[in-house]
């Protein structure tokens, strides 16, 4: 089988990409191993920047985003005894979205512009640094294929196969700690998103929906998601973020999902060898204080679907040989501020960094020009930055 573009991996960024070079005449053609209900189901990222959903929208994939998503002004920032809204359109003319990732990914499966191979395994990429590239693998029925391809894009994930083809450097940072994240079927106790410090630990307060919240508390590593009943939870939110405080309640309802995510940042740098281009997962992770992981990876695509346009129509390498550095400045500004917003956040050991946190924190929600940094990064720069 041939194609022109070989994308590894149906999740956002492959299915974007697929889209994108569909819209643009090029063919691609999408292998996945999971099946399409369970990429379609994952319960992942919720916020978009307005960069993602302008992308989105230009692409024809706004229709339902505009419909049912919420344009959120801003965040609140809360730590006993204070709350804070930090309003984004006021400090810097820009809001985010709340969309959940499964909605995206439903709208680019509806749009029927990617051919995806879903249930397919063992696949191995080959002869990357040359102009004949070709994946291996064996599809959902048992049998052995060959797909060649001009290039391929690996948008795998970060535990494809992709990255082990890109000789280059892996920047990693891991935390002490990680997330217990709950959809429950109440409606949201706040309207628009609530990171709250707390000496006993992180807690964050997101919705899909006005019926469906989505929480997340600080846990330690290795927490097994079974030592946290119902109750555990919601009394820990309550704690954390504030129930009684100022008039404002948290009201709990029943959880209808629980998992612990682990967090970690890295980067792999170049983000290319020869014929094989990584976007996505594939390429770098953010802890999900900031809600970055998705934005990036729609980011990056955003520039990799023109450079690869460029390469298979006009045979034009000028974009597919800036990819890599243009993608990676905007990746370690996510990657600085993902870290930044997780360790102002989240308790540690030691009771100087505690200090140290508060203190941040009052900093940016009393001083303009710390709230307007936030804002500028949270609501996202723009995709060229
Ligand atoms: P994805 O979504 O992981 O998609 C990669 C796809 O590649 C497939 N794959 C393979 N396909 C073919 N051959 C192989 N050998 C393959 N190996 C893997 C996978 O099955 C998958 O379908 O990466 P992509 O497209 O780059 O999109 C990135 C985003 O999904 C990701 O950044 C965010 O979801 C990160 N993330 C979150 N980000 C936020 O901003 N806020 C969040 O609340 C948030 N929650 C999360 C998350 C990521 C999670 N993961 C990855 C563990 C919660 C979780 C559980
Ligand atoms: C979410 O809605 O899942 C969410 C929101 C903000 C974050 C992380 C996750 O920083």
């Amino acid at each position: 089988m041939r194609t022109q573009v070989a994308i590894i991996g149906a999740g956002p960024a492959g299915m974007l990409l697929a889209h994108l070079l569909h819209r643009s005449g090029v063919d691609a053609v999408v292998l996945e191993t999971r099946s399409q209900e369970y990429v379609a189901s994952r319960i992942r990222a919720g916020i978009l920047e307005q960069s993602s959903v302008d992308l989105l929208t230009s692409a024809g994939l706004g229709d339902r985003l505009h419909a049912e998503g919420f344009a959120h002004r801003g965040i609140y920032l809360r730590w006993p005894g204070e709350r804070h809204h930090l309003d984004f359109v006021d400090l810097i003319g820009r809001s985010v979205w709340l969309y959940g990732q499964t909605e995206v990914q439903k709208d680019l499966v509806a749009a029927g512009t990617a051919s995806v191979e879903y249930d397919v395994s063992d696949v191995a990429l080959h002869e990357v640094a040359t102009d004949r590239p070709y994946v291996t693998y064996v599809d959902a029925s048992g049998t052995a294929r060959r797909l060649d391809a001009s290039v391929i894009a690996g948008c795998d994930g970060s535990f494809g196969p992709s990255r082990a083809e890109v000789p280059g450097k892996t920047w990693e940072r891991t935390y002490p700690y990680s997330w217990l994240g709950v959809l429950a079927d109440v409606p949201p106790s706040t309207d628009e998103v609530m990171y709250a410090w707390h000496p006993e630990g992180f807690a964050l307060h997101s919705m899909r929906s006005p019926t469906v919240s989505r929480l997340y508390l600080q846990v330690p590593n290795g927490t097994d998601v079974r030592s946290w009943s119902d109750q555990r939870i919601w009394e820990a939110l309550a704690t954390r973020l504030g129930h009684g405080q100022d008039g404002w309640k948290l009201t709990p309802g029943p959880i209808t999902e629980k998992s612990v995510l682990p967090m970690r940042s890295f980067v792999q740098t170049p983000m290319r060898h020869g014929r094989l281009l990584l976007a996505g997962d594939a390429a770098h992770i953010v802890p999900p204080t900031g809600a970055k992981g998705l934005n990036l990876a729609i980011a990056d695509v955003a520039l990799l679907a023109p450079a690869l346009i460029a390469l298979v129509k006009e045979n034009d390498p000028t974009l597919a040989d800036r990819y890599s550095g243009d993608a990676a400045r905007r990746v370690w500004r996510c990657t600085h501020f993902s870290w930044w917003m997780t360790t102002m956040l989240h308790l540690g050991d030691d009771p100087f960094d505690a200090e140290l946190q508060l203190s941040q924190l009052r900093w940016v929600t009393s001083s303009e020009a710390g709230a307007t940094g936030l804002a500028e990064n949270y609501a996202g720069l723009p995709i060229g930055f």
